[in-house]
């Protein structure tokens, strides 16, 4: 929010009235009732509890920056401490920190992209110790067939969510893959002894058909079935309580009861989240703007809150695709501006990125995107696993 500067009839009530402007709009954020936001888990821990809150109250006012994998390699390099190609442009790394733990579920040591599971163990819990937010993706191979995520001719995914649930028979296998998934949860301590927070993105893009979990391959009971049995045995079975949930269908729906076709309840969901790069990619900026609302205006009815899970433009061959794009579609209304963080997926080499590099075309225009007032970097959030009557940000115009 602005503060406007209002010329004093009396010229020495000019500080005052300056004060005045500054106590009323620092007080801004904390003026929405954030003690209806509570995870769905009832006993989740207190980090877990206090980044919800934290979350609920910035998300009206601010976006927080998310990249995928943003510390462990950028687009010219593969090994770094404590680095990344935002930090290398802007000085300051992301605010929420992408993880992808695909690979996992297989008792291999590097993820499917190649990245080990030791370092981003120390880096996922780097960010809680500095204050960011973590959230992990699951590129789940075919516990069936033990091919991948994706759906090729081949690879005939019909079926395999039965297979896996109760009664299937694949679900002792599958249990042990979900052992290994709460093992990674459970070894991610801080020196204090405490676990960090995650938000778990399972089963994500599942409106579409390209996942062995999608769509055209499961009813949608099935699919709640999935969802619902990875957070009660990871929750009751393996008692974590250092996990947020994200449901996030990819685009396709026309409104709340689309949306909500295979959501699978509150009791299990805290993050409404959406994954689109169709919109934009395809100059459809009406659509990402009308799919933002949908998600929005259901997080404000269910208490949760809302996210923008997965976007981007790949290469940024769109120079302007920060400022002249996705900018004036988060900022469009109240409603859009309340999503809590949008997260770019990540910077793999020259052929697939969707964040700049220092020297990169598109590097000036992500500076600019980071000036406007709604953006959040990591240098702009106080520690999120604190607790705040009222939050302060570092160098924004509250
Ligand atoms: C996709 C691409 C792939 C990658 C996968 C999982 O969108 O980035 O290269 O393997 O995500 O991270």
């Amino acid at each position: 929010m602005k503060t406007t500067i209002i010329r004093p009839l009396i010229p020495g009530a000019k500080a005052y009235l300056l004060l005045a402007a500054i106590l009323l709009f620092s007080s801004a954020i904390a003026q929405r009732d954030v003690s209806m936001f509570i995870p769905a888990d009832k006993e989740a821990d207190t980090g877990v509890i206090n980044l919800y809150r934290n979350m609920a109250m910035l998300a009206p006012e601010y976006i927080m920056i998310g990249h995928q994998d943003a510390l462990s390699y950028g687009i010219n390099w593969k090994k770094g401490k404590d680095r990344s190609d935002l930090k290398d442009l802007t000085g300051s790394h992301p605010a929420v920190f992408g993880w992808d733990i695909g690979a996992l579920e297989l008792g291999n040591p590097v993820n499917l992209d190649s990245v080990p599971f030791d370092e981003m163990k120390e880096n996922i819990i780097k960010v809680y110790q500095d204050g960011g937010v973590n959230t992990i993706s699951w590129h789940a191979y075919n516990p069936v067939t033990g091919k991948s995520s994706w759906v090729d001719d081949k690879n005939n995914s019909n079926g395999i969510v039965v297979k896996i649930l109760p009664g299937g028979s694949h679900h002792q296998e599958f249990k042990k893959q979900l052992d290994r998934v709460a093992d990674f949860m459970k070894s991610l301590k801080a020196p204090d002894g405490s676990l960090a927070p995650i938000i778990f993105r399972p089963w994500h893009e599942n409106s579409g058909n390209w996942f062995w979990w999608g769509a055209t391959h499961c009813s949608a009971e099935q699919y709640k079935s999935l969802y619902r049995f990875t957070v009660d045995y990871l929750r009751n079975t393996h008692h974590l309580h250092n996990l947020l949930f994200a449901y996030s269908p990819d685009v396709g729906f026309k409104d709340d009861a689309g949306y909500l076709e295979r959501y699978p309840g509150d009791d299990l969901v805290d993050i409404i989240g959406l994954d689109d790069y169709h919109s934009l990619n395809t100059g459809q900026p009406r659509q990402l703007i009308n799919n933002l609302e949908i998600i929005a205006k259901i997080a404000n009815d269910h208490r949760k809150i809302a996210a923008l899970t997965e976007t981007g433009c790949n290469r940024l061959e769109r120079k302007e695709y920060f400022t002249k794009e996705i900018l004036p579609c988060l900022d469009h209304s109240d409603l859009t501006r309340s999503i809590s963080w949008v997260l770019f997926w990540r910077n793999a080499d020259q052929k697939q990125h969707f964040m700049p590099a220092p020297g990169h075309p598109a590097a000036q225009d992500f500076i600019e995107f980071t000036k406007s007032k709604h953006i959040l970097m990591l240098n702009n959030i106080p520690d999120m696993y604190k607790y705040y009557k009222k939050i302060n940000l570092s160098g924004k115009d509250i």
